[in-house]
């Protein structure tokens, strides 16, 4: 994420932490080229403009020149304004009002109807919410299969109507509807719309003024940059939308939409969003993201991530087993899967501080843990438990049923004994430097 901006920004750095002696030259030179960063990552001249020169005035004021560390500060005072451009503080998502109602609008294929699966999946899995999902998108039969599919898939009711082609009567109906069946939060994914369409642009006002809803989402695809910015601009015009949501945060994109929109349009982003699993919300802290982009890494988030997946109860019975060295292939099932709930391996080796741009160009194959996974699978539970009992017989019939050679096979198995060993070695040191132990413990 962000990777260009981010290095361009180092390297800015590494000019002013290189000087032996900081001048206001070096500053003004850093500065520019922090601006020329900005505004490569598709962030408005002004904008850009505006920025640097609140950090150039700041260094100055900081007396940046006499500081012992001045590259440190002045990362430190970019930081800050990074973190003040993306909004400051975390913003406040409102779910109060029975039920609450939230509104989703953006253009065409911004990722709305995605985005509305994983809205209801965090409500339900994190606030504790009954969502109901409302199919408002009356125009494609398909974009109502699409929401149905992904209510199936998290276990949330979706409510449409086919034959309705009027979206603020489906609305309306899906509040009585909510309240029946005693939903306490409805959301409403509409029609991918042009801003300079007028019709369909009133249609989702209609909407807006029919059921007032306590938040409008606008749904912003964060590759398409200063057009998302305009295109903002214009929704917020029409709609006063309260939030915004960054999407395909997983692709190649520059930063201009996430550094711009709040500058542009005033309203929080409350929400970013990356893959297609519908466990990729997440919560947008300006500050967080900041180190982000200043290849800080984001360790509270990753450490979030991993907490909300291992349940303690899970996290002393495995720490037991590695205790006794009976560690299993059963075992290293679930803790692959649970890692794969955590999101796309590549983001997540990029919130450690330092990694992010160390693995930029490495294929990092998610798929890699599919044929392990095959592999495990086509054995029988007995195996599993009892890896000493795999024979070679044995072993030649779950390389066959896993698609994949011996070599695979028995490569796979050395390096699980070679991780059992290392296990057994990490028994005999105390618990307390056993790494990764504290954050599994943790709760
Ligand atoms: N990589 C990636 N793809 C996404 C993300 N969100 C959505 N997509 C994909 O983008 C495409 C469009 O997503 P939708 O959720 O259907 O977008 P939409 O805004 O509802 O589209 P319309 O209803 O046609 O306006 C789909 O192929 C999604 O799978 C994301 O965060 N990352
Ligand atoms: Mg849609």
């Amino acid at each position: 994420m962000f990777q260009n901006l981010s290095e361009r920004l180092e390297s800015a750095f590494k000019n002013i932490k290189g000087q032996g002696r900081i001048t206001d030259l070096n500053i003004a030179n850093t500065v520019k080229d922090i601006r020329r960063a900005l505004v490569d990552a598709d962030v408005n001249y002004k904008i850009a403009k505006e920025f640097t020169d609140k950090v150039k005035e700041k260094a100055i004021g900081a007396k940046v020149l006499l500081a012992v560390n001045p590259g440190q500060q002045m990362v430190k005072i970019v930081q800050d304004e990074l973190t003040e451009l993306m909004g400051g503080q975390e913003s406040v998502f409102d779910t109060t009002g029975n039920p609450a109602i939230i509104l989703i609008a953006g253009l065409q294929g911004s990722g709305k109807t995605t985005f509305s699966g994983k809205l209801a999946h965090y409500l339900k899995t994190k606030k504790g919410k009954s969502p109901l999902l409302v199919a408002g998108d009356v125009y494609r039969p398909a974009a109502i299969d699409q929401l149905e599919v992904l209510g199936n898939q998290i276990g949330v009711e979706v409510y449409s109507e086919r034959e309705n082609k009027n979206p603020v009567s489906i609305a309306q109906n899906a509040i009585k509807e909510a309240k029946s069946k005693n939903k306490n939060v409805i959301i409403i994914d509409t029609a991918g719309r042009l801003a300079v369409d007028e019709v369909m642009m009133k249609e989702v006002a209609d909407v807006k003024l029919a059921v007032q809803p306590q938040e409008i989402l606008f749904v912003v695809d964060s590759m398409t940059g200063q057009d998302a910015v305009n295109t903002a601009a214009a929704f917020n015009e029409r709609l006063d939308f309260t939030g915004v949501v960054l999407t395909k945060l997983d692709g190649d994109t520059r930063g201009g939409a996430a550094l711009s929109i709040k500058y542009t349009v005033n309203k929080p982003i409350k929400f970013s969003s990356s893959g297609e699993k519908m466990e990729t919300l997440d919560v947008f802290y300006p500050e967080r993201m900041a180190q982000r982009i200043l290849g800080m890494g984001d360790i509270v988030s990753l450490v979030e991530k991993a907490q909300e997946q291992f349940d303690a109860a899970e996290a002393a019975k495995l720490e037991k087993k590695i205790r006794k060295n009976q560690f299993d292939f059963e075992d290293f099932k679930v803790q692959i899967q649970q890692i794969q709930k955590m999101g796309n391996l590549k983001d997540l080796m990029g919130m450690i501080p330092g990694v992010g741009k160390q693995i930029k160009d490495v294929e990092v194959n998610d798929d890699a843990f599919k044929g392990i996974e095959a592999m495990i699978n086509s054995m029988t539970m007995e195996e599993r438990r009892n890896p000493d009992i795999i024979t070679p017989s044995r072993k030649q019939r779950i390389a066959k049923g896993s698609g994949k050679d011996l070599a695979e096979l028995n490569q796979f198995i050395k390096q699980f004994d070679q991780m059992k060993s290392m296990m057994k070695m990490m028994n005999k040191m105390p618990m307390g430097k056993m790494p990764g132990m504290g954050l599994m413990g943790k709760r």
